[in-house]
């Protein structure tokens, strides 16, 4: 089975209403390539005005929620919230939250366990500071944050709990499992965002991009399993652009973009239509 390919728009804390219509404006004229699955992350206050108003080949995504359902956690959404605002999606473990909101490794799986339970489908994120590439730990970090994920969700198979196709929802039809199974193995995309190449103009090559891909694929079998390991996607971010899309998307353990300062621009339809 291919992967299809993936393109987020990480607006962070960006954009108005206004501005976000202007967004919604270019993303409905596109044309987006259909065989590319395109979602935006919205910051929590426009979500719904988001979600109402976008077309329907986009879907929504939040840039982060908590690990439980409710309670007294001040400022948090869960992801309970996003479903009922029929939000699909959630950004985890962006490395914003890691180093300016310190989130650990084990909160940020916590969050992907619980939005997983809840039956969001999840972007994680995992990438080195230039430090630590400097320092040759580039796999040493992101396995490290892939196998925290890993050790809260055991099996990677049982997020299939989740999965509720509507057309077998009380019509008698069940989902085989191998469909159950091919829909659940995509509902982890894991985002590979090097933190020096965010925001910084600086893009990692694509031979860059794509030897960190291929050592996360390889992780994937030696530690998950290769049917997961051929599946899951792994979308690469950092300073992607109209310029370097072609290129980056041309190799093969690249299964799409996360993106920040150009999803806010025309230009995001271009790399939506990178590989096509
Ligand atoms: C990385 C990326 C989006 P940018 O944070 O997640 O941002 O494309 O601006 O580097």
């Amino acid at each position: 089975m291919g992967r299809k390919f993936i393109v987020g728009g990480n607006w962070k804390m960006n954009g108005t209403k206004a501005q976000i219509c202007e967004i919604l404006d270019f993303l409905k004229k596109g044309p987006l390539n259909s065989d590319t699955e395109v979602v935006v992350g919205a910051p929590t206050i426009y979500l719904q005005f988001t979600q109402e108003n976008k077309p329907n080949n986009v879907a929504v995504a939040a840039q982060n929620c908590y690990k439980v359902p409710k309670g007294a956690f001040t400022g948090e959404i869960s992801p309970a919230m996003l479903k009922d605002i029929g939000i699909e999606w959630v950004i985890l473990g962006h490395s914003e939250r890691r180093h300016i909101f310190c989130e650990s490794d084990e909160l940020i799986a916590d969050k992907v366990k619980h939005a997983l339970e809840n039956g969001l489908k999840v972007i994680a994120c995992v990438g080195e500071t230039l430090d630590e590439r400097e320092a040759g730990k580039t796999e040493e970090v992101v396995f490290r944050q892939t196998q925290a994920i890993k050790d809260k969700i055991t099996d990677w198979n049982n997020v299939v709990i989740a999965y509720e196709p509507v057309w077998a929802i009380g019509t008698g039809k069940t989902a085989t499992p191998e469909q159950a199974q091919e829909v659940h193995r995509n509902n982890v995309v894991i985002a590979y965002e090097p933190v020096w190449a965010i925001g910084t103009g600086k893009t990692a090559t694509p031979e860059q991009a794509q030897e960190v891909h291929q050592s996360l694929r390889c992780w994937f079998e030696s530690n998950v399993g290769p049917d997961i390991a051929n599946c899951i996607r792994i979308q690469y971010g950092g300073s992607v652009t109209e310029k370097n899309c072609k290129e980056l998307a041309g190799q093969p353990d690249i299964d799409g973009f996360l993106v920040g300062g150009a999803s806010l621009k025309p230009e995001f339809v271009q790399i939506v239509n990178a590989r096509g």
